[in-house]
């Protein structure tokens, strides 16, 4: 796994997102720097805190330094020469998260575009920097040359845009596919840092380290699940991320493709979370959910971590998120194993109801008749 030191937020819901993007990226933390504020000129942080980065990362040698806000190619040039390293922010980590986690065809042109918009924003500012001849040859690239870049990309992007037309039709064929094999499908939606890794390892009995490279989510991974012997094909996928830019919704939707034709979705919510944070969180995944086109009674609310929490504690939560009457709702600690038996039941129960439902509605169309 490689290494990395993570410049993040002085605050406890940022460092949490930011190491637990870094994991699923496949980078383990080996050191986190926090700061109030991100965004100065030069390197983003302040002088003096780039001299301490600078023995530090001397001293521990990572692969990368992950900058946990957008950087402006100056930004990142500046860093990357001061500290000899290559410098991933934000937007580019969570790029290399979706391009990890895009399994169809569409959703792979989806992140290329995502992608190609990143760097078409940079290379405007490259053309902006030379036109002001502010930093001529800055990177070692003249005003033409940023010309031709910029145009090339923009090319690329209206290449891959006629190719997303055409693309409707092989999704289809995609669906097909996964249909044949016959497994029932369950899939692990939520928030980054939620424990849905955990979750989908501690289910399929799975007992390496979760940090372990093999077994993070590199890629929206599926395996074998057997409940009361009837087999199922449970998949992790690419989690939530807080603050995602609007550029970068189509292509984490595409990834999240999946859940449209699965049979059951575990939604899991960290019930750790302030009250705040998991209203923000639980609404906007619903609201995505539903315009991925999800049914509504394929979701599973599995609230984790509840070993962090007490028995009333985690019922205001429940009541707070207006959950209570909800019969699909298990307290589950992905961590100690806490009712994990109970939500293979629960799952069986809905898959069940979901095979009687079926026929009952043809009888009755037959009545209606
Ligand atoms: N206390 C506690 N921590 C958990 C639990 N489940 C996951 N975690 C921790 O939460 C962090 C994020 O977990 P991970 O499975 O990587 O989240 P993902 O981003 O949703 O895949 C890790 O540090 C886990 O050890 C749980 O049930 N209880
Ligand atoms: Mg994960």
């Amino acid at each position: 796994m490689n290494s990395a030191i993570l410049i993040t937020y002085d605050q406890e819901d940022s460092i949490n997102e930011a190491k637990g993007l870094c994991s699923t990226a496949g980078y383990e933390v080996v050191h986190v720097i926090t700061q109030n504020y991100l965004q100065k000129a030069k390197y983003g942080i302040s002088g003096g805190v780039l001299e301490r980065l600078e023995e530090i990362s001397e001293r521990l040698r990572p692969d990368v330094i992950i900058f946990d806000e957008i950087l402006k190619p100056s930004q990142n040039y500046n860093l990357a020469t001061a500290l000899h390293r290559e410098v991933l922010d934000r937007e580019a980590l969570i790029l290399e998260i979706f391009e990890k986690g895009a399994s169809s065809a569409e959703s792979k042109l989806q992140v290329k575009l995502a992608q190609l918009r990143y760097e078409m924003v940079r290379a405007k500012e490259k053309v902006r920097l030379a036109n002001m001849g502010e930093q001529p040859g800055f990177m070692g690239i003249g005003k033409f040359e940023v010309d031709v870049y910029y145009n090339d990309i923009k090319h690329r992007m209206q290449t891959i845009k006629s190719k997303l037309e055409k693309s409707g039709k092989q999704r289809d064929l995609h669906r097909q596919g996964r249909k044949r094999l016959g497994f029932k499908t369950i899939s692990l939606a939520g928030y980054t840092s939620s424990g849905k890794t955990t979750l989908f390892n501690k289910t399929t009995g799975e007992t390496k380290t979760q940090s372990d490279n093999l077994f993070t989510t590199l890629t929206t991974t599926t395996r074998r699940l057997t409940i009361n012997q009837e087999p199922f094909l449970i998949a992790d996928t690419v989690g939530f991320i807080s603050k995602l830019p609007a550029y970068m919704i189509d292509a984490f939707k595409s990834t999240l493709e999946e859940l449209k034709h699965t049979d059951i979705i575990i939604l899991v919510i960290d019930i750790n979370d302030s009250v705040s944070e998991l209203k923000k969180k639980f609404s906007s995944c619903m609201r995505t959910l539903s315009e991925l086109g999800v049914e509504q009674d394929k979701i599973v609310y599995t609230l984790n971590k509840s070993d962090l929490l007490s028995k009333e504690e985690i019922k205001r939560k429940v009541d707070f998120l207006n959950l209570t009457e909800n019969k699909k709702i298990i307290s589950v600690s992905a961590k100690t194993g806490e009712n994990i038996t109970e939500l293979k039941e629960l799952i069986k129960e809905i898959i069940e109801s979901q095979n009687y439902s079926k026929p009952k509605k043809t009888q009755e169309a037959e009545v209606g008749n």
